[in-house]
């Protein structure tokens, strides 16, 4: 077994968000967000359950924080919920909601661990949504506004903000397939939200660099590295259309190279977009999103394999199809393959070179839960950290620029459409008493932390 080391500096850590552990959803001013609305709305999440409560973390954060430092985590990103600090979006500030963070900040501070904070993990203010959401030029608006606020009472001990989690599910989960909140399925729409999402990054990053100096600032996005399933134009033709919705129309405007022109041509081609293109974008619009930023986070699971047969009418992307059966697969469905990650932190070194790149999430969901003694023996969770580790250790031999890794997640929580179904958890939570156990893949990270290293199996 070979011990395979991290440069000096390199920062461990796990990751969440407000509306998958907080609950207190109607504590301390807090207003109504997308989320509460649509978890509410029969038939939106599959096992019927919401955030009102989660892992109440809104009233346990101490204790969650004094597990972190027990496991000897380095830093802890985790997200803001909007409707907490401006329950109707903008205008009134809500005092409480900012203490709470307040209250989480330092007491993370103390405990040694670096906070990164994320602006927007998709509970969007529900009085926002009213008025048309992220399809509307006037929610990137109210996002610098909150992200103003936000830099402003944080800003002198947060050094780490990201502005957005995963622009693609904002705009495509929510408005084009309609399987997350706010739930419209309009591919236009979704068109829209993607641009107006990115577009509120880059008028915020100035907003919170002049607030919070000497901060560094980036975005995440989740990414699909994408193969073709063979070698005929077909399938290259589905690859080329699959990295371009997913992974260029994000990344292609964030480095200054505006929208994918092919995959403009190809939505004008379907009738999603009209003949003239993209018409939300604004002269200034392309200047902005491509404001230069510290880092980029990336958020990884699995890789898609595309064939490009057998497309269903309703549709609008080729068919992802996933080969090699003898694979192994998460509860989410999805395929464990950690070479797609070496292979998608190389490929952004040499298409994109960013300055700097963070894994802000990766995990995997085992539902393995306590035995008689109260262990919970999460090997394959165990085994799935240990080999992405490795993957992303190599790309770092290939020049990617890697600063650092969060676990996803420090807590089982409420897997959004899914509930509480899925475990994403290095800790256990049993949700009717709210107790918390550190499951074996949590100690065995605790050791790599305090090793800086990961023995290959
Ligand atoms: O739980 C989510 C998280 O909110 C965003 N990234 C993917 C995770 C697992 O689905």
């Amino acid at each position: 077994m070979a011990n395979i080391g991290f440069p000096k500096g390199f920062i461990w850590g796990t990751a969440t968000s407000s509306y998958q552990i907080e609950g207190a959803a109607k504590e301390d001013g807090r207003g109504e967000s997308i989320w509460d609305r649509f978890s509410k709305t029969p038939g939106k999440v599959g096992d019927g359950t919401n955030g009102d409560v989660a892992c109440d973390h809104y009233h346990r954060f101490r204790d969650d924080i004094a597990l972190m430092k027990s496991l000897g985590m380095q830093a802890y990103r985790f997200s803001i919920a909007w409707p907490r600090v401006l329950p109707s979006g903008r205008g009134k500030v809500n005092p409480a909601g900012l203490d709470f963070y307040n209250r989480l900040v330092d007491a993370l501070l103390e405990a040694g661990i670096e906070p990164f904070v994320t602006l927007y993990h998709w509970d969007l203010p529900q009085a926002l949504q009213d008025e048309g959401g992220w399809t509307q030029r006037s929610t990137a608006e109210a996002f610098v506004e909150y992200s103003g606020v936000v830099a402003r009472s944080l800003g002198d001990r947060v050094k780490k903000w990201i502005t957005h989690n995963e622009p693609w599910c904002t705009s495509m989960l929510g408005y084009e397939k309609g399987i997350h909140a706010p739930g419209i399925k309009d591919f236009r729409s979704a068109l829209a939200a993607s641009h107006h999402v990115l577009l509120s990054h880059g008028w915020a990053v100035p907003v919170i660099r002049a607030a919070s100096p000497g901060s560094q600032v980036g975005i995440t996005l989740n990414l699909s590295p994408a193969e073709a399933a063979s070698p005929s134009a077909a399938d290259y033709d589905a690859f080329r259309n699959h990295d371009g919705y997913f992974n260029r129309w994000f990344l292609d405007p964030l480095y200054g190279r505006h929208y994918p022109a092919d995959m403009v041509a190809d939505y004008i081609k379907a009738g999603h977009l009209p003949a003239e293109g993209l018409t939300v974008v604004k002269p200034g619009d392309l200047q902005a999103i491509a404001v230069p930023c510290d880092f980029l986070g990336i958020n990884y699971y699995n890789r898609a394999v595309l064939r490009s047969d057998k497309v269903p009418e309703a549709e609008n992307h080729p068919r992802t199809v996933f080969l090699a059966p003898e694979s192994e697969w998460t509860e989410m469905g999805w395929e464990v393959h950690a070479d797609s990650l070496r292979r998608l932190l190389t490929r952004l070194h040499l298409d994109y070179a960013p300055g700097k790149l963070y894994v802000t999430e990766n995990g995997a969901s085992f539902s393995t839960g306590p035995d008689a003694q109260g262990r919970v023996r999460d090997d394959r969770r165990l085994a799935y950290l240990r080999d992405h580790f490795l993957a992303a250790r190599k790309a770092m031999d290939a020049g990617a620029p890697l600063a650092g890794y969060f676990v996803w997640s420090l807590l089982d929580n409420f897997e959004w459409d899914r509930g509480y179904s899925q475990r994403f958890g290095m800790v256990w939570v049993n949700y009717e008493t709210q107790q918390r156990i550190p499951k074996d893949s949590a100690l065995w990270y605790r050791d790599v932390i305090k090793a800086n290293a990961v023995s290959e199996p």
